[in-house]
């Protein structure tokens, strides 16, 4: 068998070790950047250099050790790429050709060099100046019957010195149109915390990590998506404290992992057990899981044992008894059936819990990316309150972010419904009037591209068409659009299906250095744990002809607003004055910034539920109802599977590293359904059986993608998952949760329709 044929073959041993350090080599020699790449590996996560590109978990205060991982060491391998895409290579190539490459084709081709247009009558990208750049954009925007006719998306790598400008050059447009990856992603959090505890973000801190008598993990898989987190874990698991798993996917790392920085451990091929306990958990069954144990703390708590902490509870909270009377009334066989899991186990982790005096629970797209999302994070909070799990070292809610600046970007402004207190320092610092109308999440600016009204779309970063829902109607509404302008350091598929004019604007990277007339400049990252740091890229820009993103905000809005009285072309040359503008708009969390981000390890921003403090409407900590055990609309058939759509060991987002995904198994195919070897058999399906998923849509539209192969896997029955994004055309753009907009890609109903030649079993009893 070739190298490059698909294989199936499940993976036994610990995560990370060595084959995550040949896996790091791999990957440098592979883009050809070992000497630089490994330079600047060197100075990744250090004091002094560049926070990594990759994921938002924060970097301990004095680690002794390198601070990367293979997957950082692969974000910035892609980044530090020897690959360009060059004039000649767009010139080479029509863009109805580039449409029909793979996104693993179009990352390949490296990195964007200069600014370019399209041009329809030859069907390819061709250089523009950036003058002319800029003042194309205006022209469209200016002539605009509305502000709200644009749509203005972030991506999460995008730092707070350019969310911040991009955040009033927008609203000084005249526009809250701001989608961004949030959307997609913890707006969850966002939206769903500040009735339950009054921040949108979560309140532990790393060293809280050294204090936690439990962890709790759930919907998140740490190995792959924040790795520098395992070092965490395996110091948790060294102290002999619980981690409580909570996956329908026994992911590898999270049972057995080796530390490639523990030497000893590498030397031995040794390793660390991280799930003390596996809850193999049915997609949406976290609900039931949080009320079970819920409940047994109530019934205990009945029974006479001090198992809630009623101090905490009658000084900080509201809310309990209506929380209670509903958990009580529950049914075990109801709980049992929704959760996947049985009454002992539920009441083994209760007990976990009640006698740890501090948890954290860590969670991410698992909980997030459900329909009801919102009002799930805020049962995580009531779980926590329960045994005072706030304001203590140890303890707290703790959502694990995806990009890493996109908790950062989200402080700064990028905010489609910003809050008032922050309009109004917008209005008083910069001097001119925010709209206060609520601007487009993410799907509504989908619609208002549907609609037509929505005529230019503006791009900070990201690879919004391909990570967006439903993709054939995604791709054809952006194709409606007069204009859209992607900002971007490499070629993906948001290049390729756009507007009727069309910009790439190439950008130096978060790896990079950025001189400007006053010098050499940095900027500012916000992590998971509202930690904010310096970032000071260490190589060179890949071409003069690239623009660090502040740049390109200040010369957008000189060209879109020519008589703005704002000092665009000062911040563009000296990122303090931003800062210093920033600490005016946020005095609570900001102020001091200038001598705050001189310590080498940042600071802190503040987080009131720390302090005991809950900035809600009433004051205190919110129990809040969600009466029922639905976290998504249940769906009245039999064949219905509920399909996850997650990230391979071997990509970032939308950004293919390559086709396999060791941990789980599977090399050089992407297009797999992960299934229960039960659900295969009951179905009649061959193992390996190519097969076409349907969504179980009520909108009439057919969702369909074939060619899938089955992988037997360890699923809870009822459940598959495959991979974003080749499976977000089955995602309907109205599938999602209504108090934030984010789309539920972690439950979509879908049915199996049909099977290629050779795929039924030859001892199938199917029923289909
Ligand atoms: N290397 C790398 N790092 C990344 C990213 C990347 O793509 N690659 N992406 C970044 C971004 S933007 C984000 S948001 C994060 C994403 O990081 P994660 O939150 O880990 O995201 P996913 O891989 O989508 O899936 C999360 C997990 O949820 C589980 N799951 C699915 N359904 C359920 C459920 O109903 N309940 C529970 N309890 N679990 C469930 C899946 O099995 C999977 O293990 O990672 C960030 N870091
Ligand atoms: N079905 C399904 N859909 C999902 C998800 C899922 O789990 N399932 N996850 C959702 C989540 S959590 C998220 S966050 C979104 C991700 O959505 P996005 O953030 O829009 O997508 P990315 O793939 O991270 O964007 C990659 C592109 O960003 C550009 N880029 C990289 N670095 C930089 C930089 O420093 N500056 C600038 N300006 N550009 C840069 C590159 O050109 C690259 O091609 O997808 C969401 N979509
Ligand atoms: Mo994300």
């Amino acid at each position: 068998m070739s190298d490059s044929q698909p294989r199936f073959k499940p993976y036994t041993s610990p995560a990370g070790g060595w084959g995550a350090a040949a896996a790091t080599a791999r990957v440098l020699m592979r883009e050809s950047v070992i000497v630089k790449g490994s330079r600047a590996l060197l100075a990744m996560n250090q004091p002094g250099g560049f926070k990594c590109p990759s994921c938002a978990f924060p970097d301990p205060e004095c680690r002794e050790t390198l601070e990367f991982c293979e997957n950082g060491a692969k974000a910035l391998a892609h980044e530090a790429t020897r690959f360009r895409v060059t004039p000649e290579f767009f010139a080479q190539n029509k863009v109805t050709d580039l449409a029909k490459q793979s996104d693993y084709w179009l990352e390949r081709q490296g990195r964007l060099t200069q600014p370019m247009r399209y041009d329809a009558a030859t069907d390819t990208y061709v250089p523009i100046s950036w003058d002319d750049a800029f003042a194309l954009i205006a022209r469209h925007l200016r002539a605009l019957d509305s502000p709200h006719h644009a749509e203005f998306y972030t991506s999460g790598r995008t730092p707070n010195e350019a969310a911040f400008l991009y955040a009033i050059f927008v609203r000084a447009f005249g526009t809250n149109n701001f989608p961004d990856c949030s959307n997609m992603c913890h707006e969850p959090t966002s939206r769903g915390l500040p009735s339950s505890i009054g921040v949108g973000k979560g309140t532990v801190v790393m060293e809280d990590f050294d204090h936690a008598e439990a962890i709790f993990v759930v919907g998140q898989n740490t190995g792959t998506n924040s790795p520098r987190m395992m070092t965490n874990l395996v110091e948790a698991r060294k102290r002999g404290i619980p981690i409580v798993v909570v996956n329908p996917m026994p992911e590898r790392a999270l049972m057995q992992f080796t530390a490639p920085q523990d030497v000893v451990q590498m030397a031995t091929f040794g390793h660390t057990d991280i799930a003390s306990e596996f809850v193999h958990i049915r997609i949406g069954g976290d609900l039931a899981l949080f009320k079970g144990m819920m409940k047994v703390m109530f019934e205990r708590a009945a029974a006479g044992e001090a198992v809630l902490d009623e101090e905490f509870i009658a000084a900080q909270t509201v809310g309990i008894d209506a929380v209670r009377d509903e958990v009580l009334a529950l049914d075990w066989a109801d709980l049992v059936a929704h959760s996947g899991v049985s009454e002992e186990q539920i009441r083994r982790v209760a007990d976990i819990y009640i006698r740890s005096k501090a948890t954290m629970i860590c969670y991410g797209m698992g909980i997030t990316q459900h329909q009801e999302g919102s009002r799930l994070v805020q049962q995580v909070c009531n779980l926590l309150f329960l045994r005072g799990n706030f304001g203590k070292p140890g303890a707290g809610v703790s959502p694990i972010r995806g990009h890493s600046n996109v908790q950062g970007d989200r402080t700064v402004g990028i905010d489609e419904r910003p809050p008032a207190i922050y309009l109004d320092r917008v209005q008083s610092v910069f001097g001119f009037d925010p709209p206060r109308e609520f601007g487009h999440h993410t799907l509504e600016a989908i619609e208002a591209m549907m609609a037509g009204t929505a005529k230019v779309f503006i791009g900070m970063g990201g690879n919004f068409v391909r990570a967006v829902p439903d993709t054939e109607r995604s791709y054809a509404a952006m194709r409606k659009l007069d204009l859209t302008v992607a900002i971007s350091t490499k070629l993906n598929r948001g290049h390729v299906i756009h507007g009727k004019e069309a910009l790439i604007l190439p950008v130096v990277s978060r790896s990079e250095r950025i001189e400007t007339a006053a010098g050499e400049q940095f900027v500012t990252i916000e992590d998971s744990m509202s930690n904010v740091t310096a970032s000071r890229g260490v190589l060179d820009p890949v071409s003069d002809q690239c623009l660090p993103e502040v740049d390109i905000v200040c010369r957008l809005a000189r060209a879109v607003l020519p008589d703005s009285p704002i000092p665009w072309d000062d911040f563009a040359r000296d990122y303090g004055l931003i800062r210093d503008r920033i600490a005016q708009v946020y005095p609570e969390i900001y102020h001091d910034f200038a001598e705050r981000v001189a310590n080498p390890t940042g600071f802190h921003l503040d987080v009131p539920p720390r302090r005991l403090v809950w900035p809600t409407a009433n004051g205190k900590a919110n129990f809040l109802l969600f009466a029922g055990l639905d976290v998504d609309r249940p769906v009245d058939d039999p064949q219905m599977l509920r399909l996850a759509t997650v990230r391979s060991h071997d990509q970032f987002n939308t950004t293919i590293y390559s086709y396999s995904d060791r941990y789980r198994g599977v090399y050089n195919d992407r297009m797999v359904l992960f299934i229960n070897a039960d659900d295969r058999k009951a179905r009649g399906i061959a193992e390996q059986a190519q097969v076409t998923l349907e969504t179980i849509a009520t909108d009439g539209i057919k969702r369909e993608v074939g060619g899938l192969t089955l992988v037997d896997y360890p699923l809870p029955r009822g459940a598959v998952a495959g991979y974003y994004p080749e499976l977000n055309p089955l995602l309907p753009l109205d599938y999602y949760d209504k108090i934030s907009g984010t789309p539920a890609a972690k439950s979509i109903p879908v049915r199996i329709v049909a099977f290629g030649p050779g795929g039924a079993a030859a001892e199938g009893e199917g029923n289909l």
